[in-house]
């Protein structure tokens, strides 16, 4: 078996302001990964436009997301951080992707049925076809590993099975299969509206998630409103199976603690939820203000922002070519 060098990638959708989802499920385990790992995080604009985007929006939105990458403390002097659609390696891929990987394949994933819904015949090629791409992102740079939240698990399961069909199709042992890494105590953040769906940037409601550029009161106000229960916190988490947007507000204060899910459940049963919202605002805010000031920093100098993305273009697109370039005499186009 061939020992492929460790390299992480990971990416994220510069579809709207990013969230506490966003950042405990994946940008938080981003920043821990980088003293261990060479990691490459990118701003995956050519997912975004698999569903309808305001072109001018986008562009703010992708600064946006580096400048949250930045503010949660990933270190783009060490570490590369980029635009998808500035490095041709993905897309080029992508459409070798697109002929390995099988229709039966992306029929079953869940994120398709999901947003595609009763609209299926009128939703974009791009969507159904959104895992190849993802596929794509990930092994353009051989990478190992890809810190993600539990949302994209299936999407994970897709890319190791293209990575193995491409090298049984093709007699090689050149794609590795990319480990997905999920963990935390908040893989899937849930709507502080209702606790069966993920907090997500397309939720109708903004009370439904807390926004990194949030301003305290409204954090307060947010996790104030959010469901919970009249009964008293249960000892154990078993008695909130039934009760989703409890286990949630447990959930994200473990994390935001850094502590088992136990523990917090030790220091709250017995107490009302109106107490352990309070130091959960409390709790968020705190990780959260330092992040808004800082995005706010960035976003007044776009220069910066743009110079960071050029360096990380060029970057990536050194360690993408000749991928493509073994890619292409793999498949016989040279
Ligand atoms: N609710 C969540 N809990 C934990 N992790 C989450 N992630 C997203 N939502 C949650 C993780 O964040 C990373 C970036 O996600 P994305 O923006 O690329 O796409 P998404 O999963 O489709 O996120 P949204 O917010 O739901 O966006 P929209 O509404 O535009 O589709 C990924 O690692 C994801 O797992």
């Amino acid at each position: 078996m061939t020992k492929f060098q460790e390299r992480v990638f990971s990416g994220v959708q510069p579809t709207g302001t990013l969230h506490l989802g966003n950042y405990l499920g994946a940008i938080k385990n981003f920043v821990e990964l980088q003293n261990k790992y060479n990691c490459i995080y990118c701003v995956v604009d050519q997912h975004a436009i698999t569903v309808e985007q305001n072109p001018v929006e986008l562009r703010s939105n992708i600064l946006e997301v580096l400048a949250s990458f930045i503010a949660a403390g990933v270190d783009y002097k060490k570490q590369i951080i980029f635009q998808q659609s500035s490095v041709a390696a993905h897309s080029q891929l992508a459409w070798v992707f697109n002929c390995v990987s099988r229709i039966g394949w992306l029929n079953r994933m869940t994120q398709f049925k999901d947003k595609a819904g009763k609209n299926r015949e009128n939703v974009s090629v791009g969507l159904m076809v959104y895992p190849n791409l993802m596929a794509a992102d990930i092994l353009a740079y051989l990478a190992t590993h890809v810190p993600v939240g539990d949302d994209q698990k299936q999407h994970l399961e897709l890319s190791r099975d293209i990575a193995q069909k491409f090298n049984n199709d093709f007699g090689v042992n050149y794609f590795p299969q990319p480990e997905p890494l999920i963990y935390g105590n908040a893989t899937r953040v849930m709507s502080l509206r209702d606790g069966t769906k993920k907090m997500s940037k397309s939720d109708p409601s903004d009370f439904s998630r807390i926004l990194l550029t949030d301003e305290d009161e409204s954090i307060a106000s947010k996790i104030k409103k959010a469901k919970s229960d009249s009964e008293l916190i249960p000892e154990s988490s078993k008695d909130l199976q039934d009760k989703p947007e409890c286990l949630n507000l447990i959930n994200i204060l473990s994390a935001c603690l850094n502590q088992s899910v136990d523990k917090t459940l030790q220091n709250y049963s017995g107490k009302e939820y109106s107490l352990l919202k309070k130091d959960l605002a409390e709790s968020l805010i705190q990780i959260i203000k330092p992040m808004r000031t800082e995005i706010k920093n960035l976003l007044n100098n776009k220069d910066e922002l743009d110079a960071i993305l050029k360096d990380g273009t060029q970057k990536a697109t050194n360690i993408a070519n000749p991928i493509i370039e073994d890619v292409y005499k793999i498949v016989g186009f040279k």
